[in-house]
């Protein structure tokens, strides 16, 4: 099935995403890996993407990147293209950008230079930021950074950690103020040999990816292996945040264009009533509103990476805006799409079935429905309070 291009016209790309497109459709359309082994899968999915240079857009030039910053647009249009095709490519590629995004943001020349091998696909990176106790709250952490003459040591636990069993390195936000909130957190970068790191339990999930709760048992960092700004974990976290979450909108978007592609195929061939399922009213309005909440996520999600790129202006509210939106129109044309398939729609190894479950997750990790909907409503009255100041 033929990854949609129609939208491309819009003056929100240009011609060289218009080309990134073009080649990336033919080359997933190509891939033949395997997904039973999601290990295994994982591995070879950032190998081949390393490979081909996909990669490249998830770090900085400097670093072996394509861009002097991340393009945002081109990540949208990567995840939705790699989403359309496989959930655990999309996977594998938003792991590298998100996991090493840090580092590409705030890392030193020398702490950057393992970006090279993130490009080319053979270094695996994660993002160690959630905890049992502090999801949402990111704040709320407990797992701390004690200085120990040039060393810190880590000592604590994270979970929900994609690619948790497989990284190579994982940058990991700890606390070193304990007592000051959110401007008490730093990130550290850890390879994953670091002593007293452990894979404490590896999570199954409704759409199986690599994902693990790790324990950090007085891990001894140098403060050489620091990142960014002492105390400025959180803003550098939320900065990491504000860009990736936009291309979750993308994911989002390749996932619900792939279910809508799916039901129109079936809606026009399964005879019913002597018609065809696509020849009921009740089928073409439902058509119709997949469309309609597909254009306005991809609109929402375009606006947010356009304004990035292109007017270079905080885009907080509108990446929230975008994630939100996208996520759970997604999750809604989905659920359409298994409708209109009926009892198929809910047959393990139709794509309608691995798409029910591959969007779910979404909606709530790289900040849930709530939090989204929390940073847009904050910012406005934020925006009245600067107004009125
Ligand atoms: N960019 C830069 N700075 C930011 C920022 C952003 N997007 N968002 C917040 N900050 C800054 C604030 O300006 C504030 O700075 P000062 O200390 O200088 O005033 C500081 O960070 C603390 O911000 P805030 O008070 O808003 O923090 P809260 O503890 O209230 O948390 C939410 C805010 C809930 C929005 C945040 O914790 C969040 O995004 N949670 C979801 C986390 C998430 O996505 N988890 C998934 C993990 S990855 S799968």
């Amino acid at each position: 099935m033929r990854y949609p291009t129609q939208h491309l016209a819009l003056p929100f790309f240009d011609e060289a995403h218009r080309r990134l497109v073009a080649d990336l459709s033919d080359w997933a359309a190509q891939q033949r890996i395997d997904e039973a082994d999601v290990d295994q899968a994982c591995r070879q999915w950032v190998q081949s993407l390393g490979a081909a240079g996909w990669l490249r857009y998830c770090v900085p030039a400097s670093h072996g990147g394509i861009f002097p910053v991340l393009d945002s647009r081109c990540l949208v249009l990567i995840r939705e293209v790699l989403a359309f095709h496989s959930a655990l490519a999309d996977f594998a590629f938003a792991m590298q950008g998100l996991g090493s995004g840090p580092l590409s943001l705030a890392g030193t020349d020398s702490q950057q230079q393992v970006l090279h091998r993130v490009a080319a696909g053979q270094a695996i990176a994660a993002f160690a930021l959630s905890e049992p106790m502090a999801g949402s709250d990111v704040a709320a952490m407990q797992t701390t950074a004690v200085a120990e003459g040039s060393n810190w040591i880590v000592s604590g636990e994270k979970t929900w950690i994609s690619n948790g069993g497989i990284a190579d390195f994982y940058l990991v936000f700890a606390k070193t103020d304990a007592a000051a909130g959110a401007r008490g957190i730093s990130c550290f970068y850890l390879p994953a040999q670091t002593a007293g790191l452990q894979v404490a339990e590896r999570i199954d999930t409704i759409s199986p990816h690599p994902l693990a709760r790790l324990r950090f048992d007085a891990c001894r960092v140098p403060d050489t292996q620091r990142i960014g700004p002492l105390h400025g974990g959180f803003k550098l976290a939320m900065q990491t945040l504000d860009i990736f979450r936009v291309s979750v909108a993308g994911a989002a978007l390749g996932l619900a264009r792939r279910a809508f592609a799916e039901a129109r195929q079936y809606a026009r061939q399964r005879p019913m009533f002597g018609q065809h399922l696509s020849d009921f009213q009740l089928t073409q309005s439902a058509t119709g509103e997949m469309a309609l909440r597909i254009d306005a996520a991809a609109l929402l999600s375009y606006r947010a990476a356009w304004q990035k790129d292109v007017q270079k202006t905080a885009t907080t509210r509108e990446a929230a805006m975008a994630k939100l939106f996208a996520t759970e129109s997604a999750q809604w044309v989905i659920d359409r799409a298994v409708q209109m398939h009926g009892a198929l729609g809910v047959t393990v190894g139709q794509k309608v079935e691995a798409l029910y479950r591959d969007i779910r997750a979404m909606r709530i990790y790289e900040g849930a429905s709530e939090v989204q909907s929390l940073i847009i409503g904050r910012s406005l009255f934020q925006e009245d309070r600067d107004a009125s100041a």
